[in-house]
């Protein structure tokens, strides 16, 4: 007929708003189907309904599994306003469908109880329901699905007024199937939680970022992780450092074509380095005076200058190594306070080593060398989920710093290219703002996650000059009392080299108990003279400097060479600033935020 007399299905496990709703229908001339205890509820309320038994003639099965899975209701959504498919539908006697109200068994609900069982779950899996809301989300060109009882009452306003419009209906399908997908989510949630193994695809962790945030897991939905747990096992913030870490060193393995290592705490980088020969002073000052093997180990080399560059910082670190650890390294890594290790490999004898650490409980993860994760990133944040394409950019030496603004026609020598790569490889992966100093294929002063960059600048820069500091002949030499553990001494050379020596009373007392003999404070002439001893350091910076009091505070620290973005309105003023320092200024193309 021209004007059929419109139909819909009702099958809803939350009944809220049924009985207004099939009040509004009925009133409409809309006649009703429904399902077992649907259409009971609206029957007893007095409103006219059939069973969907009674029109597909079956029962409803399988206690319930097969409800409204029948041809009948399937083709009375699905079929089109098309010849063919009208076709069909009057073959089998079919009517067609215009409005599926529908919401599903709670699934979410009846797993977030304690102790639920498999089959339990697997219950409350709504099969028939997903059918029919996809069904009517696939088709809403002609059908309206109602999956939230919340819409019921602008749909009956809408219904009173004539017809339901194309965009109310699109706006109905977009609901459903983000419905559908964030319900087979927890579906495939929970499978994983009990079916994929733990450690395989995905991983239970004590709890997040804080002991009181239970409930806490790391997963992958299209793969298994790339990461086994060789020994331990990993914390939230464990796996926030080692997922940072390791693509820092394996970049920066690819940029310079060296072995790399980074120490990682909270997030942001205490150093990062190549395995560049390392001098006598800087095997006293890293402490790694009395390593076998170290000479003909470039990793045991990258991971003495990363741990090296702050070991105040470094104290508890994550650490990442490009290569396959071997001995040397993992005697260097043995005797440091470390909370884990992550490396595309080990020798067996280092694995031994490092087993044996902490008492058996230190975290060693080795990474699938070649993994690659997939360009688009998502996080939730206050529950909005935020996408990003992943920070791919490459950093090389040869395109990165190409472009010298000053001074004209200067080039940059290779080690200074080396560094700076160095330098903006590590800000790649620093919390910003960041600001970085670099020498001898290392960081020696990385200042991380200050809202200010001159502060980051400054932060940095103390810590260049610490690090310098720590090469004075004075701490070099200093007569520790016999068993002054490594920790203490680091504590202690730090207080001595950055000028802050207790002056009275315990502190002191505390301070002056690590020497055989207290060595001199460095008097400011003595820090002067030191410093001005500091040369060649490269610097880079995340991105542009708004202020030239950066360039200044640069120079203080040894600065020679400068990488970093270009934009902001006093770039001239920085520019001519590094100029009258000497400073080779060259423009570092891509910003480089990290969060
Ligand atoms: O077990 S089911 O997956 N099999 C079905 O064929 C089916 N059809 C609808 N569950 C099915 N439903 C669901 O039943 C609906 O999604 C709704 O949540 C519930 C409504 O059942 P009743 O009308 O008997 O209260």
């Amino acid at each position: 007929s021209a004007n059929p007399q419109k139909i819909a299905i009702l099958s809803t496990y939350d009944k809220t708003g049924l009985l207004d709703l099939a009040k509004g229908l009925t009133k409409n001339n809309v006649r009703l189907l429904g399902s077992g205890g649907t259409a009971k509820l609206v029957r007893e309320a007095g409103f006219p309904v059939e069973d969907i038994s009674a029109i597909t003639k079956a029962p409803e099965m399988l206690a319930g599994r097969v409800k409204t899975l029948h041809p009948v209701v399937h083709g009375g959504i699905l079929a089109r306003n098309l010849e063919s498919d009208e076709k069909d539908l009057a073959d089998q006697k079919i009517d067609k469908v215009d409005y599926v109200v529908c919401n599903l068994y709670p699934f979410k609900e009846t797993v977030s109880k304690i102790g639920v069982t498999v089959p339990e779950a697997v219950e409350e899996i709504d099969i028939g329901g997903v059918t029919l809301i996809r069904a009517a989300a696939k088709n809403h060109s002609r059908v309206t699905i109602l999956s939230d009882p919340n819409d019921y009452p602008t749909f009956l306003e809408e219904l009173e007024k004539g017809d339901i419009s194309e965009r109310s209906r699109q706006l109905y399908a977009l609901k459903a199937f983000e419905q559908t997908a964030d319900y087979d989510t927890a579906i495939s949630g929970f499978f994983r939680s009990h079916f994929a193994g733990e450690g395989l695809q995905q991983m239970q962790l004590r709890y997040g970022a804080n002991p009181h945030q239970k409930s806490a897991s790391a997963f992958m939905t299209d793969r298994n992780l790339p990461f086994k747990v060789c020994c331990g096992a990993p914390g939230y913030i464990n796996l926030l450092d080692a997922l940072n870490a390791w693509p820092l060193v394996k970049e920066l393995h690819a940029a310079l074509d060296t072995p790399a290592a980074a120490s990682f705490k909270h997030v942001s980088p205490a150093g990062a380095a190549i395995g560049t020969p390392l001098t006598h002073s800087e095997r006293l000052v890293y402490m790694v005076d009395d390593i076998d093997g170290i000479d003909t180990s470039p990793l045991a080399r990258a991971y003495a200058r990363a741990r090296g560059a702050d070991r105040m910082s470094s104290f508890g670190d994550i650490i990442a190594l490009s290569d396959e650890v071997d001995v040397p390294t993992a005697k260097i890594i043995s005797r440091e306070v470390s909370d884990g290790v992550i490396a595309p490999a080990y020798a067996k004898e280092a694995l031994e080593i490092l087993s044996k650490k902490k008492g058996g409980k230190y975290l060693v993860l080795q990474i699938e060398k070649d993994y690659e994760p997939s360009p688009q990133e998502f996080r939730t944040v206050f529950g909005i989920t935020l996408s990003q394409h992943r920070n791919d950019a490459q950093i090389l030496p040869k395109d990165t710093f190409a472009s010298v603004i000053t001074p004209k026609d200067a080039v940059i020598p290779e080690p200074a290219a080396r560094d700076l790569t160095v330098a903006t490889i590590a800000l790649k992966y620093t919390q910003s703002n960041s600001v970085c100093y670099a020498k001898n294929g290392q960081v020696v002063g990385l200042g991380a996650g200050q809202q200010s960059r001159i502060h980051c600048t400054r932060l940095a820069g103390d810590k260049a000059d610490n690090w310098w500091m720590r090469f004075h002949d004075r701490a070099l030499n200093i007569k520790w009392k016999k068993g002054t553990k490594r920790p203490d001494k680091s504590n202690a050379i730090d207080m001595l080299c950055s000028g802050v020596i207790p002056q009275s009373g315990i502190e002191k007392e505390d301070y002056e108990r690590n020497f055989e003999e207290v060595p001199q404070p460095f008097s400011q002439e003595e820090r002067e003279a030191w410093l001005a001893e500091l040369k060649d350091v490269a610097l880079s910076s995340d991105a542009f400097f708004p202020f030239i009091d950066n360039v200044f505070r640069a120079g203080r620290s040894g600065v020679k060479y400068i990488a970093a973005p270009l934009g902001s309105q006093n770039d001239g003023a920085v520019i001519e600033t590094a100029q009258k320092l000497g400073i080779t200024f060259s423009e570092q193309h891509i910003r480089l935020f990290h969060h």
